[in-house]
């Protein structure tokens, strides 16, 4: 096989890889190629089909915005406010067709190896095919939530009926009318699922270990002067999403949650409760820095709770009580607590008699078996670094990304790290990502991407690599406002305690959307300090001034006064 040079080789071809390839090819002129395991674009949309899967964020901010295309904000309608996956599908096909994308990726390749060669300044990928190609940078756009979670039960694969996982759902979709089906798992997947699955099967178990606080999504149809005012005031609505802590286009209030009297709290949680969605969220500013104010939120949703669940019982069952709200990501729920009403529905706590085993006709806990013909897995992913160490990433002095990262992520703003010149990772660990409005991110670091390898150009440079002084920076800060909020306290994905083993670290970064843009064109427009750049693999042209957090604490005195 002959072997092929690239500017750029981006890995996966959903939202990040789909933009990324545009901006390299089309905005950059460079040359790039794709490599995509699933046989058609759209990442986590292509993988998770299970019944009820929507997105959580509203559809008319949860697309490419008009930094993409105004055309193609005026020519997509999305049909509900959450949208469903196959919608979100189908919109990511569109991207791809409209910009002529498929051209440049190669689907259905795992890449399996990608190593720094330092004499030439390349990286040299190799994938499952066999193929082995070579480029100046390695973006990796692989997604946070991409490699399933699938705890190892003993005797899990003794099971002789059918079982899934819901990230891997089959394609042609599942039909569990009349089935007896065990559900694992209570986050925001097995929200959506477990009321589509109950409304088939001759009866749903629900192994629950830990309750959510679960906010009413207020899913419906979208109208069509929903979407007349929407495009007539998408700037608007684009430009907050880029300013915000979460890139909503609505922010947190300014306002504590002890400081109004308990009838005005009551009043403002009723309001953004009817409102759907995570407004709740962002109605007091200090929900997540204060246990006391996060209490009163918290009970809020207790209290909902037992309006919607009949039997008492299992509405406590059902409320959370060992965490904090928003400490672990909420579900939005569609009727998910009135499933607990039926008649066909067995609610059962998990975390007081945990699951022994698999057996082959069911689950058995420590205090009874439950035969099923089907169980579905809705157990979550290895996120934010699951994919990344698949890939089998070395750097410059052969060192990999999984033993550099042995106890924890260590980047510089979420994007670069040490030690792997042009590697840049989208929505990396250490950057806002699952904690924000996934494509107002992604769109964000591409941008930034394409800011920087344009930057290198008209510099005379293609090497660049973040140094150890700017990186054990970036680790300190992001450290330091993680300490600031109570999301350490619960034991979540956020933090990887859902993966046996894995070094407990907040993973996604707090500081806010809107800060952290700030703090990266601050970085971008002081010669990407903190960066060294050079050619052909040797970049000794630059330095630390310390310009990130430097921006964070400027802003941070700013709202302090504000
Ligand atoms: P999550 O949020 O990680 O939820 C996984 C669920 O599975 C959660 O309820 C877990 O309980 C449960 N789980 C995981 N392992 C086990 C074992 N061994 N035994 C019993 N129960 C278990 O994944 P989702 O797919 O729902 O959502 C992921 C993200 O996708 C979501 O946050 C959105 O950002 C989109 P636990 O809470 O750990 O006790």
């Amino acid at each position: 096989m002959t072997a092929k040079v690239f500017d750029a080789i981006v890995v996966g071809a959903g939202f990040s890889g789909l933009y990324m390839l545009h901006r390299l090819r089309d905005t950059l002129g460079l040359s790039a190629r794709v490599f995509e395991a699933a046989d058609d674009v759209g990442g986590t949309w292509y993988w998770n089909r299970y019944p009820g899967a929507r997105c959580d964020s509203e559809s008319y901010f949860y697309s490419f915005s008009d930094r993409l295309s105004e055309d193609l904000l005026r020519e997509w309608t999305w049909t509900e406010r959450f949208a469903p996956q196959p919608e979100i599908l189908r919109y990511l096909q569109h991207v791809a067709d409209r910009y002529d994308l498929r051209k440049d990726i190669q689907f259905s390749t795992r890449v399996v190896a990608a190593e720094y060669h330092d004499a030439t300044g390349r990286w040299v990928v190799r994938t499952d095919d066999g193929g082995q190609i070579t480029a100046t940078f390695l973006i990796t756009a692989v997604g946070c939530l991409s490699t399933t979670n699938l705890p190892d039960f003993p005797g899990r694969d003794s099971f002789r009926g059918d079982w899934y996982h819901t990230g891997v759902w089959p394609h042609e979709g599942v039909d569990f009318t009349g089935k007896r089906v065990a559900v694992i798992g209570t986050g925001a997947t097995g929200v959506q699922a477990i009321p589509e699955i109950a409304e088939q099967a001759a009866h749903v178990y629900v192994l629950q270990r830990t309750p959510n606080y679960d906010i009413a999504g207020g899913n419906r149809p979208m109208t069509a002067e929903d979407g007349q005012k929407i495009k007539a005031n998408y700037r608007e609505i684009w430009q907050a999403t880029r300013e915000t802590a979460f890139g909503f286009p609505y922010d947190v209030a300014n306002r504590a949650a002890l400081s109004v009297s308990e009838e005005e709290r009551q009043r403002i949680f009723a309001e953004a409760w009817e409102r759907g969605g995570f407004r709740l969220g962002t109605t007091f500013n200090d929900l997540l820095l204060d246990e006391k104010a996060n209490e009163t939120a918290s009970e809020f949703l207790r209290a909902r709770i037992r309006e919607r669940v009949h039997d008492p019982e299992i509405a406590e069952l059902l409320s959370p009580r060992d965490h904090p709200f928003f400490t672990k990501r909420p579900p939005l729920e569609n009727g998910y607590y009135e499933t607990f009403n039926r008649d066909n529905v067995t609610l059962v706590n998990v975390r007081k008699t945990p699951i022994q085993e698999i057996t082959p006709t069911g689950v058995r806990t420590t205090d009874a078996e439950y035969e099923v013909d089907s169980i579905v897995y809705a157990t979550g992913f290895d996120a934010m670094t699951g994919t990344l160490f698949k890939l089998g990433i070395r750097g410059r002095t052969g060192l990999g990304l999984r033993e550099k990262w042995a106890e924890g992520p260590r980047t510089y703003l979420g994007i670069t790290t040490h030690g792997f010149p042009n590697l840049f990772m989208i929505t990396g660990p250490q950057s806002p990502s699952v904690l924000s409005n996934m494509p107002v991110s992604i769109e964000q670091h591409v941008d930034w991407i394409t800011d920087c390898l344009r930057y290198l150009r008209e510099t005379g440079r293609d090497t660049i690599e973040p140094l150890p002084s700017a990186e054990d920076d970036w680790v300190e800060h992001h450290n330091e406002v993680t300490q600031l909020t109570l999301l350490p306290k619960a034991n979540s994905w956020w933090v990887g305690a859902n993966i046996p083993g894995k070094p407990r670290n907040l993973y996604p970064y707090v500081g806010g959307v809107g800060t952290y843009r700030q703090i990266c064109d601050e970085v971008a427009s002081r010669d990407y300090d903190g960066f060294t750049k050079g050619s052909g693999g040797s970049a000794s042209d630059g330095e630390f001034t310390g310009a990130a957090r430097a921006k964070y604490t400027d802003i941070a005195a700013a709202a302090a006064e504000s």
